[in-house]
This record gives structure tokens, C-alpha cells and sequence, in this order.
């Protein structure tokens, strides 16, 4: 088996696309060798980008768009959409919905779709897993879509490198009241649908808000997109790519992802009474070491957990 998962593994980390759909269904399905595999994984560079947003917001539009945008550039990308409705093994039915049909035959595109509520709510951990496994490949980007009802925003924050909220113009009040908690999350805002009257009124607003939130000078970039039309795309590329060469490599950043994927996935153990406190404490302590696997720390984190 070992054998079988390391070509599986080094395939993979070549871009074959069939060994990766074949990785992610064996985490999907919890089928044998899906705990060796999670464990050879090695720790990747952050190029994980959330979109997140409302029902409708026009995430997959944005998506598609900054497919188009990236294809020109050569880049190679993985989508995965996270769907909130469906049960998981349905995923591969949902190519249709996320529209992107387009990309389908590219070589250089990967997209897979799964459903998001896991059996004890909130994000189904098999994301992080499987976002782990599409990060052995070599992809300049993965694309992760899902939809930001109440608590999956903050969710998606703990499983993204660079975290994108969509909001539409008539969501101004919403924005208001949840005000606090996307402020925590976003580290790009869109405004999408800018084709419609209230767009600038909804930039005013948020730029006051990310300017009164402003961290050492470093106001979080608001940008409107048309995503229908391609508007402000270019734009968008630009601030995800600038977020990358400057926050990308913040030692903060990563230990606070590690920690929120760690209490994911010992959530999905059905042990819920870890301190993130405690997790985080042991992580700062070997997350720098050379060849560190998340998945070996919280099989040990969990195997310390059970004898105390
Ligand atoms: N007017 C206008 N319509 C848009 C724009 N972007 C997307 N739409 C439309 O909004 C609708 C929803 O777009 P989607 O991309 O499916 O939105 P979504 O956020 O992915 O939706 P869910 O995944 O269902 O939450 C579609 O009819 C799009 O054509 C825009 O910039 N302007
Ligand atoms: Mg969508």
C-alpha cells in the first residue's frame, strides 16, 4: 500500500490530473489508504484564495473570470466549489451549476465540486483534506468558492491563504451588521454587480470602514467588478497577487491557518473540548521544524489527548 500511495503522491506532484481525481476521492470516501495519504502530505507555499460571499453575489462569475484572466497568463488552477446544499457524495453533479464548462477540457484548469455541511455542521473537514491533497500539485492557484452564510465566511478564512468577500451593492445594511465578523476575515472586499446604482455608495461605505480598520497604514483593498463583463478583474489579479507577495509568507498568517485547520479536524474527530490556546502553543513549537505534516501533529495531538 505504502508503495501504491507514494506513486499516487509523486503523480500527483507531476500534474497528473486523473492520479489527483483519484487522491480526492479517496478522501472523499474515507476508502483504504486515505489516512496514509493525508500523511505523506507535505506543507506547500499559500496560494489558497477563498471567495466568499452571499447566495448569488456572482462568485462563480468572478471565478470565471479570473480563470479568463489567469489562462492569458499561463497560469495552471484548480477550482474547487463548495456546495452548500448538497449531500457530499453528490458533488460530482454540480459541474453544471458553477458554470464554468468552459474550462473544463483545459489542461491547465482543475475543477471538482463538493458539498459543504459536514456531519457536525460548519464546513465539512474533508474540504481541508482535500485542499491539502489538490496542494501537492503544481498549481499557481486554487480557487476555493463557497458561500458565506453566517459562519462558513469564518470558515473559509481558517482553509484560505488569501480570504475574498463579494458583496453586492443592495447588501449595505448587511454589510453593517456583519460588520465585524467579515471585517476579521476579508483580506480583499469586491464589489460585484458595480453595474448597478448603488455600487458607489456601497465603495464609499466600505472604504470608511477598511480605512478606520487600517493596520500600519495598510487599508484592505475594495475593488468593484462587473463580472459579467470582465470589469475589474485585472484589478482584482493585481491585489490577490500583491497580497501574496506581502502577506503570503507571514509566519502570523500561517500559524493562525494551522491552528484553525487543526480544531477542524479534531472537531471532525468528534472530540470538541480542544483549546485552540493549547493547539496553537504546540503548533508554534513545531510548525518551523522541517518536514512538519499536520496530519501526523494531530493524529499525536490526539493520541497525547486521549491518555490524559
Ligand atoms: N448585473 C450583474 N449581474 C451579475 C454580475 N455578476 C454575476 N451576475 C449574475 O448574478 C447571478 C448569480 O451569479 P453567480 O456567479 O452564479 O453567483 P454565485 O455567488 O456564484 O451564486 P451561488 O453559488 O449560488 O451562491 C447570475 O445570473 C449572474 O449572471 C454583475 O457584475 N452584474
Ligand atoms: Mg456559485
Amino acid at each position: 500500500m505504502q508503495g501504491k500511495i507514494t506513486q499516487l503522491l509523486s503523480n500527483i506532484q507531476a500534474g497528473d490530473f486523473k492520479a489527483l481525481a483519484r487522491a480526492i476521492t479517496i478522501v472523499e470516501n474515507s476508502l483504504h489508504g486515505y489516512e496514509e495519504l493525508l500523511l505523506n502530505t507535505t506543507e506547500k507555499g499559500g496560494k489558497i484564495i477563498g471567495i466568499t460571499g452571499p447566495p448569488g453575489a456572482g462568485k462563480s462569475t468572478l471565478v470565471n473570470a479570473l480563470l479568463r484572466q489567469w489562462i492569458n497568463e499561463h497560469k495552471k488552477i484548480a477550482v474547487i466549489a463548495v456546495d452548500p446544499s448538497s449531500p457530499f457524495n453528490y458533488g460530482a453533479l454540480l459541474g453544471d451549476r458553477i458554470r464554468m464548462n468552459d474550462f473544463y477540457n483545459n489542461p491547465d484548469i482543475f475543477i471538482r465540486s463538493l458539498a459543504s455541511r459536514g456531519a457536525l455542521g460548519g464546513l465539512n473537514p474533508k474540504i481541508i483534506e482535500i485542499t491539502d491533497i489538490v496542494r501537492q500539485a503544481p498549481f499557481d492557484i486554487i480557487l476555493v468558492e463557497t458561500v458565506g452564510v453566517g459562519q462558513s465566511e469564518v470558515e473559509i478564512a481558517g482553509l484560505a491563504d488569501c480570504t475574498v468577500v463579494t458583496v453586492v451593492p443592495e447588501a449595505g445594511d448587511e454589510v453593517q451588521t456583519l460588520k465585524a465578523g467579515i471585517m476579521e476575515i476579508a483580506d480583499i472586499f469586491v464589489i460585484n454587480k458595480a453595474d448597478r446604482d448603488a455600487a458607489d455608495a456601497m465603495y464609499a461605505n466600505l472604504k470608511i470602514m477598511v480605512h478606520n480598520k487600517a493596520h500600519e497604514g495598510q487599508e484592505l483593498p475594495v475593488i468593484k467588478t462587473i463580472a459579467t463583463e470582465g470589469k475589474g478583474i485585472a484589478e482584482l489579479a493585481t491585489a490577490i497577487d500583491s497580497f501574496f507577495t506581502t502577506a503570503g509568507s507571514h509566519k502570523d498568517h500561517k500559524l493562525q491557518l494551522a491552528t484553525e485547520k487543526c480544531w477542524q479536524l479534531l472537531q471532525a474527530e468528534r472530540m470538541k473540548n480542544f483549546d485552540k490556546t493549547v493547539i496553537k502553543k504546540e503548533l508554534s513549537e513545531q510548525l518551523f521544524q522541517p518536514g512538519f505534516n499536520l496530519y501526523a501533529f494531530t493524529k499525536q495531538f490526539l493520541s497525547s489527548a486521549a491518555v490524559k
